[in-house]
């Protein structure tokens, strides 16, 4: 069975990272079983999660394991999408993971009151003492990848009104279809909606969740995604 390298639900989410989250969504749209395991960051062969071990192949980084899923199992994602669909999405998909993102990253690490109540809790399984030593740490680094990106280098409003843009446009595209591209969802659909649940997600007071909750379409996909693949099977 393949083993998902995650960080374990955080914030009411699935995983705290929007990645394992748009992984977990890839595997679970393309119907293979698959465990959790929580304890591999520190082998990430890329020194980030997700990662996945199918057979003792690894595969990191949640668009690699599309792309092994696709070719592994025939799986196709983007089935019955145009050029223009596929193209599309694969820029919504992109413009979440390298331009939203960071913005929910300065949100979650940057602003000191929501990583107390968020990010802060990764370090929960460290002795009390070292809990701030290593989160300050690791939240230095954070913000220094942050500054590196180059959106870390604008002030928070700016950014804060940048993810708002890319909120709106996400909102535009879906308008009042089911999914991204349509009545069915795509690959797409399992990277933003991770990085949607992820900026919804009600810990975490920031105004780009504010501008998330103006867009009605954006909490009920964030539902319809989350009843689709998340709900608990019955009995469970
Ligand atoms: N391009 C990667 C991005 C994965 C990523 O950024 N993961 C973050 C969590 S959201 C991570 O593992 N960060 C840990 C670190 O940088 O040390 C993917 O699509 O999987």
């Amino acid at each position: 069975m393949i083993t998902l390298y995650t960080f374990g639900p955080y914030f009411g989410l699935p995983d705290g990272s929007p990645f394992v989250v748009k992984a977990m969504t890839l595997l679970r749209m393309a119907g293979l079983d698959y465990r959790e395991d929580n304890g591999g960051y520190g082998k990430a062969p890329k020194g980030k999660l997700p990662y996945i071990d199918d057979a003792d192949v690894i595969v990191a980084d949640s668009t690699f394991i599309r792309l092994h899923i696709e070719e592994k199992y025939g799986f196709n994602f983007d089935a019955g999408l145009s050029d223009r669909d596929r193209a599309q999405s694969w820029a919504v998909e992109k413009m979440c993971e390298d331009h939203l993102y960071w913005a929910l990253l300065d949100a979650r690490w940057g602003d000191k009151a929501n990583f107390a109540r968020g990010p802060a809790h990764f370090f929960d399984a460290m002795p009390a003492p070292l809990r701030p030593l290593i989160g300050g740490m690791i939240r230095n680094k954070t913000l220094g990848s942050l500054r590196a990106h180059g959106l870390g280098r604008h002030p928070r409003p700016q950014i804060e009104s940048l993810a708002a843009r890319d909120l709106a446009a996400i909102s535009a595209i879906l308008g009042d279809r089911p999914y991204l591209m349509g009545e069915a969802p795509c690959a797409a659909d399992a990277a933003v909606f991770g990085m949607v649940s992820g900026v919804l997600a009600p810990i975490f007071d920031t105004p780009i969740r504010t501008a998330a909750e103006t867009h009605p379409n954006l909490t009920a996909y964030r539902d319809r995604m989350l009843t689709r693949y998340f709900a608990p099977a019955a009995g469970a």
